[in-house]
């Protein structure tokens, strides 16, 4: 049996924040960059509980919190020291884990099939982890268990904040049936409305639908609906230090067929992606983009260098002829991604240019 945990911290960032402004443990406060001040997004990143009871959310922008609740403590982001804290949290989640994937900042997947054998062992093994994190660190966090990533996600939402939920397989169904499909795992705000729309209300009536009629309306995104709301998920805890690709992914705003501002995407992606094959030391051999448009449909389009590369100025030039071959005409993009792969390590001139 497949035994996989998701941890999730809680309200990460002004958590974080309490750790070290003490005058705002407990009390309605927000993370969030400074409206008054240029290049700020001017929202919530992120809110504490106390917060949350007065209806402030992450996205919010700033000046509708602060009409909301004049008192409002506020902090200013300081993304170093989230990333400082959430190594120290996967650090410790690592110790617990047959297999580790790490997420986003806040979140992570374990499988711990070897370590538990059974739902109550895993049980005891993640209270074990909990307790560590909050001693140790001094973070809450929530934690879901059961037999895949999908429903050991969807456990740990039902689980907050600061609690431990196992679902066990047989139970799933049950679990999910009720909830409205817009908090099903992968379905965005969007979808979520065109669910509606064609009548899926809950995760149960979704997974009651026909899936050739799912399929129709979706495409292949249609089958991945019906096994997510049935909680079926195959998908393994990948593991993310065994670097084999590095990639980067963009979801526009609004969906998108303009040229210049895909490319511009495509050129910030790739530079990015270039940078972080100079600081890992490796060479790549291909370079795919991912094309998402706007009904769900996917595309994975690769090409192949003769030989393993360290140009890192050929990735977005190959990523960006891939884009103008295989775009289709028409179409508009929801999201676009840039990776590149089959890489080996590159001994080169390191030394020449650690020392330039
Ligand atoms: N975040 C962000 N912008 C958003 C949502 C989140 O910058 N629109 C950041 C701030 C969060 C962190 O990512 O602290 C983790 O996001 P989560 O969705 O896990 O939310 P929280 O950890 O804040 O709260 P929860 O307790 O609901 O997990
Ligand atoms: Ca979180
Ligand atoms: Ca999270």
């Amino acid at each position: 049996m497949r035994l996989i945990a998701l941890i999730d911290m809680d309200y990460f960032f002004v958590a974080c924040e309490e750790l070290r402004h003490r005058e705002i443990r407990g009390k309605p406060a927000v993370v969030g960059s400074d409206p008054k001040r240029e290049g700020g997004r001017g929202v919530v990143m992120t809110a504490s509980y106390a917060a949350r009871k007065f209806g402030i959310r992450s996205g919010m922008p700033i000046s509708m919190a602060y009409r909301i609740k004049k008192d409002l403590a506020y902090v200013p982001q300081d993304f170093e020291y989230y990333e400082e804290m959430s190594a120290k949290v996967m650090a410790l989640v690592k110790t617990y884990a047959d297999k580790f994937e790490q997420v986003s900042i806040d979140e992570a997947f374990i499988d711990i099939s070897k370590m538990a054998s059974g739902y109550d062992e895993a049980l005891e093994l993640m209270k074990g982890l909990k307790k560590e994190i909050r001693e140790k660190i001094g973070l809450p966090c929530s934690i879901g268990i059961s037999v895949n990533k999908l429903m050991a996600k969807m456990a740990s939402e039902g689980a907050k904040p600061d609690g431990i939920k196992v679902v066990k397989e047989e139970d799933a169904a049950v679990f999910l049936a009720k909830k409205p499909v817009g908090e099903l795992y992968g379905v965005g705000r969007k979808t979520s409305r065109m669910l509606e729309e064609f009548g899926y209300r809950t995760i149960g009536d979704l997974a009651k639908a026909n899936p050739v009629v799912l399929v129709e309306r979706f495409k292949s995104y249609g089958a991945e609906l019906h096994n997510s709301a049935n909680g079926i998920d195959d998908s393994d805890v990948q593991e993310n230090w065994e670097v084999k690709s590095i990639s980067r992914e963009r979801t526009f705003g609004r969906d998108t067929s303009d040229r210049h501002e895909i490319v511009k995407a495509i050129g910030d992606m790739s530079k990015e992606v270039g940078e972080d094959l100079k600081k890992q030391g490796f060479a790549y051999k291909v370079v795919t983009i991912k094309l998402r448009y706007s009904d769900f449909e996917e595309n994975l389009r690769s090409r192949s260098l003769t030989h393993r590369s360290v140009d890192t100025d050929e990735i977005a030039q190959v990523a960006t002829q891939l884009f103008d071959k295989y775009m289709e005409k028409g179409e508009e993009l929801r999201k676009i991604g840039v990776r590149i792969s089959n890489l080996a390590k590159y001994k080169g001139q390191k030394r020449m240019t650690e020392y330039a």
